[in-house]
Protein backbone atom coordinates (compact mmCIF):
# COMPACT_ATOMS: atom_id res chain seq x y z
CA UNK A 1 0.00 0.00 0.00
CA UNK A 2 1.38 3.50 -0.83
CA UNK A 3 2.14 5.26 1.86
CA UNK A 4 -0.17 8.47 1.89
CA UNK A 5 1.73 12.06 0.88
CA UNK A 6 1.83 14.53 3.42
CA UNK A 7 1.14 17.77 1.70
CA UNK A 8 3.49 20.22 2.22
CA UNK A 9 0.91 22.63 3.96
CA UNK A 10 0.24 20.03 6.55
CA UNK A 11 1.50 20.74 10.27
CA UNK A 12 2.86 17.87 12.15
CA UNK A 13 2.45 19.30 15.90
CA UNK A 14 4.69 18.37 18.69
CA UNK A 15 3.78 18.49 22.10
CA UNK A 16 5.88 21.40 23.13
CA UNK A 17 8.87 21.17 25.89
CA UNK A 18 8.77 22.69 29.25
CA UNK A 19 11.07 25.27 30.52
CA UNK A 20 12.59 23.95 34.16
CA UNK A 21 10.86 25.85 36.90
CA UNK A 22 13.15 26.41 40.10
CA UNK A 23 12.10 27.71 43.21
CA UNK A 24 14.35 31.18 44.13
CA UNK A 25 14.59 30.16 47.81
CA UNK A 26 16.57 26.95 46.64
CA UNK A 27 18.52 28.45 43.57
CA UNK A 28 21.81 29.10 44.25
CA UNK A 29 24.01 32.09 42.43
CA UNK A 30 26.32 28.69 41.53
CA UNK A 31 23.81 26.60 40.45
CA UNK A 32 22.46 28.99 38.45
CA UNK A 33 25.82 29.74 36.78
CA UNK A 34 26.68 26.51 36.45
CA UNK A 35 23.32 24.84 35.23
CA UNK A 36 21.64 26.77 33.12
CA UNK A 37 23.55 30.40 32.39
CA UNK A 38 27.23 28.25 31.35
CA UNK A 39 24.59 25.69 29.62
CA UNK A 40 22.28 28.06 27.69
CA UNK A 41 19.21 26.71 29.25
CA UNK A 42 16.24 28.54 29.63
CA UNK A 43 14.32 28.30 33.07
CA UNK A 44 11.52 29.64 34.77
CA UNK A 45 12.89 31.01 38.74
CA UNK A 46 9.65 31.19 41.19
CA UNK A 47 8.38 32.37 43.88
CA UNK A 48 10.03 36.16 43.75
CA UNK A 49 8.65 38.32 46.43
CA UNK A 50 6.59 41.24 45.31
CA UNK A 51 6.54 43.90 47.87
CA UNK A 52 3.25 45.27 45.91
CA UNK A 53 1.04 44.77 43.37
CA UNK A 54 2.20 46.01 40.27
CA UNK A 55 -1.14 47.12 38.94
CA UNK A 56 -1.92 50.55 36.94
CA UNK A 57 -2.78 52.88 39.77
CA UNK A 58 0.46 51.71 41.18
CA UNK A 59 2.81 52.46 37.98
CA UNK A 60 1.16 55.76 37.65
CA UNK A 61 2.50 56.91 41.00
CA UNK A 62 5.92 55.88 40.24
CA UNK A 63 5.87 56.94 36.34
CA UNK A 64 3.21 59.79 36.42
CA UNK A 65 4.18 62.36 33.95
CA UNK A 66 7.31 60.81 32.72
CA UNK A 67 7.47 60.74 28.99
CA UNK A 68 7.65 57.39 27.17
CA UNK A 69 7.77 55.97 23.46
CA UNK A 70 4.67 53.81 22.89
CA UNK A 71 3.92 52.12 20.02
CA UNK A 72 1.31 51.81 17.75
CA UNK A 73 1.21 48.22 15.93
CA UNK A 74 -2.35 48.49 14.86
CA UNK A 75 -5.35 45.85 14.61
CA UNK A 76 -4.14 44.71 10.79
CA UNK A 77 0.01 43.51 11.45
CA UNK A 78 -0.60 39.98 12.61
CA UNK A 79 -3.36 39.23 10.03
CA UNK A 80 -0.32 39.95 7.33
CA UNK A 81 2.86 38.63 5.74
CA UNK A 82 5.46 39.40 8.06
CA UNK A 83 7.46 39.95 4.63
CA UNK A 84 5.32 42.83 3.68
CA UNK A 85 6.02 44.86 6.92
CA UNK A 86 7.24 48.03 7.13
CA UNK A 87 8.99 48.16 10.30
CA UNK A 88 9.24 45.47 12.97
CA UNK A 89 10.15 45.80 16.81
CA UNK A 90 11.33 49.43 18.20
CA UNK A 91 11.21 50.77 14.78
CA UNK A 92 7.46 50.39 14.91
CA UNK A 93 5.89 54.10 14.59
CA UNK A 94 5.40 55.41 18.21
CA UNK A 95 4.17 58.36 19.75
CA UNK A 96 6.25 59.98 22.94
CA UNK A 97 3.06 60.89 25.44
CA UNK A 98 3.20 61.14 29.14
CA UNK A 99 2.38 57.34 31.42
CA UNK A 100 -0.69 58.37 32.62
CA UNK A 101 -1.91 59.23 28.98
CA UNK A 102 -1.30 56.20 28.38
CA UNK A 103 -2.34 54.66 31.08
CA UNK A 104 -6.11 56.15 30.40
CA UNK A 105 -5.85 54.34 26.61
CA UNK A 106 -5.18 51.30 28.01
CA UNK A 107 -8.65 51.52 30.41
CA UNK A 108 -10.60 53.48 27.65
CA UNK A 109 -10.17 51.16 25.09
CA UNK A 110 -7.91 53.34 22.52
CA UNK A 111 -4.92 50.63 23.56
CA UNK A 112 -6.89 47.54 21.89
CA UNK A 113 -8.51 49.24 19.51
CA UNK A 114 -5.05 49.96 17.95
CA UNK A 115 -2.62 47.29 19.46
CA UNK A 116 -0.74 50.02 21.40
CA UNK A 117 2.36 48.86 23.26
CA UNK A 118 4.56 50.26 25.71
CA UNK A 119 7.94 47.86 24.98
CA UNK A 120 11.41 48.15 25.95
CA UNK A 121 11.40 51.77 27.64
CA UNK A 122 14.35 52.50 29.89
CA UNK A 123 13.62 52.75 33.52
CA UNK A 124 17.15 54.75 34.21
CA UNK A 125 16.50 57.68 36.78
CA UNK A 126 12.82 56.58 37.37
CA UNK A 127 11.89 55.06 40.74
CA UNK A 128 11.08 52.04 39.57
CA UNK A 129 14.72 51.82 38.70
CA UNK A 130 15.39 51.44 42.22
CA UNK A 131 12.34 48.59 43.08
CA UNK A 132 13.63 46.57 45.71
CA UNK A 133 12.49 43.10 43.96
CA UNK A 134 14.52 44.36 41.29
CA UNK A 135 17.59 44.75 42.53
CA UNK A 136 17.48 41.40 45.22
CA UNK A 137 16.73 39.09 41.80
CA UNK A 138 19.85 40.22 40.86
CA UNK A 139 21.39 39.74 43.69
CA UNK A 140 20.20 36.43 44.44
CA UNK A 141 21.39 35.08 41.27
CA UNK A 142 24.86 37.20 41.22
CA UNK A 143 24.15 39.17 37.48
CA UNK A 144 26.63 41.04 36.44
CA UNK A 145 27.70 43.23 33.70
CA UNK A 146 24.52 44.35 32.91
CA UNK A 147 24.28 45.51 28.77
CA UNK A 148 21.17 47.65 29.74
CA UNK A 149 19.40 49.36 32.12
CA UNK A 150 15.62 48.25 33.43
CA UNK A 151 13.13 48.11 30.67
CA UNK A 152 9.40 48.46 30.93
CA UNK A 153 6.83 46.49 28.50
CA UNK A 154 3.56 47.48 29.51
CA UNK A 155 0.27 46.33 27.04
CA UNK A 156 -3.00 44.07 27.20
CA UNK A 157 -3.62 40.54 27.20
CA UNK A 158 -3.54 39.43 23.56
CA UNK A 159 -0.69 41.71 22.78
CA UNK A 160 2.50 39.57 21.11
CA UNK A 161 5.99 40.79 20.83
CA UNK A 162 7.14 38.74 17.40
CA UNK A 163 9.69 36.01 17.58
CA UNK A 164 13.07 37.25 17.62
CA UNK A 165 16.22 36.84 19.81
CA UNK A 166 18.71 38.60 21.24
CA UNK A 167 22.62 38.74 21.01
CA UNK A 168 22.73 38.82 24.73
CA UNK A 169 21.19 37.07 27.55
CA UNK A 170 18.07 38.41 29.23
CA UNK A 171 15.93 38.08 32.42
CA UNK A 172 12.23 39.00 31.56
CA UNK A 173 10.59 39.21 35.48
CA UNK A 174 6.36 39.04 35.31
CA UNK A 175 5.59 42.17 37.81
CA UNK A 176 1.65 41.79 36.76
CA UNK A 177 -0.68 39.66 34.44
CA UNK A 178 0.87 36.73 32.54
CA UNK A 179 2.83 36.03 29.71
CA UNK A 180 3.32 33.20 27.20
CA UNK A 181 6.56 32.52 25.87
CA UNK A 182 7.50 30.13 22.97
CA UNK A 183 11.27 29.36 23.15
CA UNK A 184 13.15 27.88 20.15
CA UNK A 185 16.91 26.76 20.79
CA UNK A 186 19.56 28.95 19.14
CA UNK A 187 20.13 25.71 16.90
CA UNK A 188 17.34 26.47 14.66
CA UNK A 189 18.37 29.73 13.50
CA UNK A 190 17.66 28.73 9.90
CA UNK A 191 14.61 26.79 10.41
CA UNK A 192 12.62 29.36 11.91
CA UNK A 193 13.60 31.65 8.84
CA UNK A 194 15.33 34.48 10.13
CA UNK A 195 15.21 38.35 8.24
CA UNK A 196 17.97 38.45 5.93
CA UNK A 197 20.69 40.22 6.99
CA UNK A 198 21.07 42.20 3.88
CA UNK A 199 17.89 43.78 4.31
CA UNK A 200 19.12 46.13 6.54
CA UNK A 201 21.02 47.72 3.84
CA UNK A 202 18.05 49.11 2.01
CA UNK A 203 15.88 49.31 4.98
CA UNK A 204 18.23 50.21 8.38
CA UNK A 205 16.77 49.18 11.35
CA UNK A 206 13.27 49.02 9.43
CA UNK A 207 14.27 45.58 9.06
CA UNK A 208 15.53 43.03 12.06
CA UNK A 209 17.52 40.21 10.72
CA UNK A 210 17.18 39.02 14.45
CA UNK A 211 12.99 38.67 13.75
CA UNK A 212 11.51 35.24 12.35
CA UNK A 213 9.53 35.86 9.29
CA UNK A 214 7.12 32.86 10.86
CA UNK A 215 4.18 33.09 13.05
CA UNK A 216 5.08 29.66 15.02
CA UNK A 217 1.02 29.35 15.95
CA UNK A 218 0.21 29.37 11.97
CA UNK A 219 3.10 28.32 9.83
CA UNK A 220 2.80 29.04 6.02
CA UNK A 221 4.98 25.53 5.69
CA UNK A 222 4.90 26.13 1.94
CA UNK A 223 6.37 29.31 2.02
CA UNK A 224 9.04 27.88 5.13
CA UNK A 225 9.08 24.53 4.72
CA UNK A 226 12.20 23.44 7.22
CA UNK A 227 9.77 25.06 10.32
CA UNK A 228 8.57 21.78 10.24
CA UNK A 229 11.61 20.81 12.06
CA UNK A 230 11.79 23.63 14.23
CA UNK A 231 8.83 22.38 15.83
CA UNK A 232 10.38 19.81 17.49
CA UNK A 233 11.92 22.18 19.52
CA UNK A 234 9.39 24.30 20.44
CA UNK A 235 9.44 25.01 24.41
CA UNK A 236 6.38 26.61 25.75
CA UNK A 237 5.85 28.43 29.13
CA UNK A 238 3.63 30.73 30.66
CA UNK A 239 4.98 33.22 32.86
CA UNK A 240 3.29 34.64 36.29
CA UNK A 241 4.00 37.48 38.44
CA UNK A 242 6.72 36.82 40.26
CA UNK A 243 8.40 34.58 38.32
CA UNK A 244 11.62 35.44 36.18
CA UNK A 245 12.76 33.74 33.01
CA UNK A 246 16.34 33.49 31.90
CA UNK A 247 16.02 33.50 28.34
CA UNK A 248 20.11 32.83 26.74
CA UNK A 249 21.30 34.87 23.99
CA UNK A 250 20.25 33.45 20.65
CA UNK A 251 17.15 31.51 22.23
CA UNK A 252 14.02 32.69 19.93
CA UNK A 253 10.97 33.80 21.81
CA UNK A 254 7.56 35.05 21.01
CA UNK A 255 5.65 36.23 23.93
CA UNK A 256 1.87 36.90 24.06
CA UNK A 257 0.38 38.70 27.58
CA UNK A 258 -2.54 36.73 28.22
CA UNK A 259 -5.30 36.63 30.64
CA UNK A 260 -7.35 39.83 30.78
CA UNK A 261 -6.16 43.61 31.71
CA UNK A 262 -3.17 44.90 31.81
CA UNK A 263 -0.15 43.04 31.89
CA UNK A 264 3.68 44.48 33.34
CA UNK A 265 7.05 42.85 32.65
CA UNK A 266 10.64 44.07 33.20
CA UNK A 267 13.64 42.96 31.51
CA UNK A 268 17.42 43.46 31.19
CA UNK A 269 20.14 42.29 29.01
CA UNK A 270 23.45 41.12 29.95
CA UNK A 271 26.50 40.47 28.97
CA UNK A 272 26.89 37.02 28.01
CA UNK A 273 29.37 34.51 30.48
CA UNK A 274 31.00 32.44 30.95
CA UNK A 275 32.80 34.75 27.44
CA UNK A 276 33.44 31.58 25.14
CA UNK A 277 29.24 31.32 25.25
CA UNK A 278 29.51 34.67 22.95
CA UNK A 279 31.37 33.38 20.35
CA UNK A 280 28.33 31.92 18.38
CA UNK A 281 27.12 32.76 14.95
CA UNK A 282 23.61 33.91 15.59
CA UNK A 283 25.41 37.04 18.02
CA UNK A 284 27.70 38.14 14.86
CA UNK A 285 25.15 37.98 12.94
CA UNK A 286 23.46 40.35 15.10
CA UNK A 287 25.77 42.32 15.04
CA UNK A 288 26.62 42.58 11.52
CA UNK A 289 23.35 43.40 10.45
CA UNK A 290 23.56 46.63 12.67
CA UNK A 291 26.79 47.50 10.98
CA UNK A 292 24.78 47.00 7.72
CA UNK A 293 22.06 49.38 9.29
CA UNK A 294 25.04 52.09 8.86
CA UNK A 295 24.41 53.34 5.81
CA UNK A 296 20.88 53.79 5.49
CA UNK A 297 20.64 55.77 9.30
CA UNK A 298 22.99 58.15 8.07
CA UNK A 299 20.81 59.27 5.56
CA UNK A 300 17.97 59.14 8.34
CA UNK A 301 20.06 60.79 10.64
CA UNK A 302 20.95 63.49 7.90
CA UNK A 303 17.04 63.91 6.79
CA UNK A 304 16.28 64.65 10.33
CA UNK A 305 19.01 67.27 11.07
CA UNK A 306 17.19 68.94 8.06
CA UNK A 307 13.71 68.99 9.81
CA UNK A 308 12.57 71.65 11.63
CA UNK A 309 11.43 69.74 14.58
CA UNK A 310 15.03 68.52 14.63
CA UNK A 311 15.53 68.01 18.25
CA UNK A 312 12.12 65.70 18.23
CA UNK A 313 13.02 63.72 14.99
CA UNK A 314 16.41 62.53 16.71
CA UNK A 315 15.28 61.69 19.44
CA UNK A 316 12.57 59.47 17.48
CA UNK A 317 15.49 58.22 15.20
CA UNK A 318 17.03 57.03 18.88
CA UNK A 319 14.39 55.63 20.33
CA UNK A 320 14.89 52.60 17.20
CA UNK A 321 18.17 51.50 18.07
O1 LIG B 1 7.61 41.10 27.05
C1 LIG B 1 7.68 41.31 25.85
O2 LIG B 1 6.74 41.71 25.16
C2 LIG B 1 8.99 41.02 25.13
C3 LIG B 1 10.14 40.75 26.04
C4 LIG B 1 11.37 40.30 25.31
O3 LIG B 1 11.39 40.16 24.11
C5 LIG B 1 12.59 40.03 26.09
O4 LIG B 1 12.56 40.10 27.31
O5 LIG B 1 13.62 39.73 25.45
Amino acid sequence: MQAEKKSATTVAYHSPLDVPRVLASVLTATDFFNQYRKTSTPIVITGLQLSHAWDLEFLCTQLGDRIFPVRRYGQERYSQDKRLWKDIGSSVESCSIPFIQYAQWLQDGTAQREDLYLGKCNLTSTPLAHATELQSVIHHLNLKMPISGFNLWVGLAEHTTCMHYDPFDGTLIQLHGSKRVVLFPPSQLYNVYPFPIHRHLTKGLKSRSTYSQVYPDRPDLQAFPKFQQALQHRHEVTLQAGELLFIPSGWWHEVTAIGDGMVCSINRFWRIMPFYRALQWSKFRAHLGSVLAVPHMLVEWGKAMQEDDRQQSLAKLRQKL
